[in-house]
């Protein structure tokens, strides 16, 4: 913090009394100054806060510590609770978006997306999403004793939703030029599970049921932001993110941006510029339904055998598997995505 305003009023001071223009500034600015004979204008360098990575690291820990978050169950519920808790107590406007599902299986319960406007006045906007549900069955488990138990989800929920509680703490004291909305989806994991295959043949909209749901009735009728970044397993050691194949069908110029971003951040080793599989994440339903381009950073190989790793669908989805500096390249380039959009 204490840095981040250090620049701030360097380059505040840098641009009165009609010095020459200071190296530290690059544009001329729409912001003039007041001194006779100093039309000379500047404007500062975008101010990107410093992601802690730590922080992200803790907001994973304390909700796997609820337990599962499957929907229907009461530390699902308290996790929630906690989580819209915490978003407002970082200023944010926060809906509850309550509805009423059913899983392909018949399962039926209520879930809850979570909405955290900042600066919900302003009219050019940025939406950033995650899951923060998680699988109520580990089906990948190698071990069958364990296909019915419900994973901890350490990554796959609890990273995204992590990362996405530390840009909001940054948000409450760093304020962007755009309005940011947090959208925190339910019920993207209850999805075919692996038995049922035979059964439901290809469910794929089984998964992303909260996402599907908002994408019909969003929060604000007629709500559009510039476009969307979804945050989905972004948490494990040595993670690269390809460039999923919707996400660049739908918003090519969003993967550019964020992957240019992230070079430019030092992060080129995680955000790989090679194309990768077409996931039924969240996004496809922002995109196709909401008509809302969206990206979607996830931890997916589809040259590797087990695609999102070996944990994925496992009782081992547990903190094991969170790497603090991978959380730090995924917060702070979405953090140098929104700060510098003007
Ligand atoms: C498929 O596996 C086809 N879609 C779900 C993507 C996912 C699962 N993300 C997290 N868990
Ligand atoms: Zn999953």
């Amino acid at each position: 913090m204490y840095k981040v305003y250090t620049l701030l009023f360097a380059l505040l001071f840098a641009n009165c009394g009609g010095a020459p223009k200071d190296s530290a500034v690059e544009k001329p600015s729409s912001v003039e100054t007041t001194q006779p004979g100093a039309q000379q204008t500047v404007e500062p360098l975008a101010i990107v806060p410093i992601f802690d990575a730590d922080s992200a690291y803790s907001f994973v820990a304390r909700q796997v510590a609820f337990g599962p978050r499957v929907p229907g169950s009461a530390t699902h519920r308290k996790c929630g609770d906690w989580l819209v808790a915490k978003l407002r107590s970082y200023g944010a406007d926060v809906i509850e978006q309550e509805m009423e599902l059913k899983a392909y299986n018949g399962d039926a319960f209520k879930a809850r997306n979570i909405i955290a406007q900042f600066a919900p006045e302003k009219q050019e906007r940025v939406m950033l999403c995650a899951h923060w549900d998680t699988r109520p069955w580990a089906d990948s488990d190698p071990d069958k004793a364990n296909h019915y138990k419900p994973i901890p989800g350490a990554n796959d929920g609890g990273s995204g939703v992590g990362v996405l509680l530390e840009v909001a703490r940054q948000l409450s004291s760093v304020p962007s030029t755009v309005g940011v909305d947090i959208i925190l989806f339910d019920a993207e994991d209850y999805g075919l599970h692996e038995n049922d295959v035979e059964k439901h043949h290809t469910n794929r909209h089984s998964w992303a049921l909260g996402s599907q749901y908002w994408a019909y009735f969003p929060h604000t009728p007629g709500y559009s932001p510039r476009y969307g970044i979804l945050l989905d397993i972004v948490g494990a050691p040595n993670s690269a993110f390809h460039q999923e194949s919707y996400s660049m069908y739908f918003a090519a110029n969003v993967v550019d941006k964020v992957w240019r971003w992230a070079k430019k951040a030092g992060y080129s080793d995680y955000f790989v510029k090679e194309e990768g599989g077409a996931i039924t994440d969240d996004h496809f339903y922002v995109n196709s339904t909401a008509g809302i381009p969206c990206i979607d950073i996830i931890n997916y190989d589809p040259e590797s055998p087990n695609g999102f790793g070996a944990h994925h669908h496992t009782m081992k989805d547990n903190m094991d598997w969170i790497d603090a500096g991978t959380l730090k390249a995924v917060g702070q380039t979405v953090l140098t995505v929104i700060y510098n959009e003007k």
